[in-house]
């Protein structure tokens, strides 16, 4: 498939996202469905009662408590393919680096509602929010492993701060809740094989249903301060990193790393 880097990053940088249709094959899908289903699997088990009760994601899947070494590197591979390459470069050209993962699946508690959020808002108060959606970036690339309702996005949010409405919604202000429809919400369904990329700061929620399990990675500008945000266990090792393909995700994050350590 030909991409349009000029094109995605037109539309990122006025939308704060774009979604590729059919970008992953079947044989694709397959193979990363089965390591994260692993992941999953342990997972559950470990956190049996937090799952029942109020979980919706879970992150560190490229870590080594729930998954070998070849699945690690599997996994390791997939984040940092060409096709995922491409796209990262597309919206953070100097070298990007690698965060974290997180893996969403749908609430057992069926009283928990999807919310409206920036990611942002958990890390800052208010004032700090509005500076940090003008300078600092954060990009979710969204792999579903099924087919799903997908995501809610308001568009435009990454660049610009919440009207009344999203904000009352978003901060649970004047009887609101997060869970309340915004008439700015835009639905993207998403089917196994889709890829989203959206902006972390961007206003958005998942969309619980269907049988959904979504990959996301997120990688970060390294203008912007998040190189404490990355878990040592979760990158690869020096033996790891001579068996990827194309570390250079990787590479960059371990940089950051090795420069905050001086
Ligand atoms: O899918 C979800 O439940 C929420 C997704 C989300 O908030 C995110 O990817 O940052």
């Amino acid at each position: 498939m030909k991409i349009n880097q000029r094109k995605l990053n037109k539309q990122y940088s006025e939308q704060g996202y774009f979604v590729i249709r059919n970008y992953f094959n079947s044989d694709e899908i397959a193979a990363l469905r089965k390591v994260v289903l692993t992941f999953h699997e342990l997972w559950k088990i470990d956190n049996a009662v937090f799952y029942k009760e109020e979980a919706f994601n879970s992150s560190l899947i490229t870590g080594s408590q729930y998954l070998s070494s070849d699945d690690r590197i599997k996994l390791f591979n997939f984040i940092s393919s060409p096709k995922m390459m491409v796209l990262i470069d597309t919206v953070i050209p100097n070298k990007p680096a690698f965060m974290n993962t997180q893996l969403f699946f749908n609430p057992v508690n069926v009283k928990l509602k999807d919310f409206w959020h920036r990611d942002c808002q958990y890390d800052h108060d208010i004032e700090d929010q509005k500076i940090a959606i003008q300078e600092t970036q954060v990009v979710h690339l969204r792999v579903p492993l099924f087919d799903e309702l997908g995501m809610e996005l308001v568009p435009g949010t990454h660049k610009r701060w919440d009207n009344n409405e999203e904000f009352t919604v978003r901060q649970e202000t004047q009887g609101k809740l997060s869970c309340d429809n915004l008439s700015t919400g835009k639905k993207i369904p998403l089917a196994a094989g889709d890829l989203l990329v959206f902006s972390a700061d961007m206003i958005h929620r998942g969309l619980y249903g269907l049988d959904r399990l979504a990959l996301d990675v997120l990688v970060f500008d390294p203008k912007g301060d998040f190189v404490d945000y990355v878990d040592d266990d979760c990158l690869p090792n020096g033996e790891m990193l001579t068996a990827l393909d194309e570390p250079r995700l990787f590479h960059n994050t371990l940089e950051l790393k090795a420069q905050r350590a001086c």
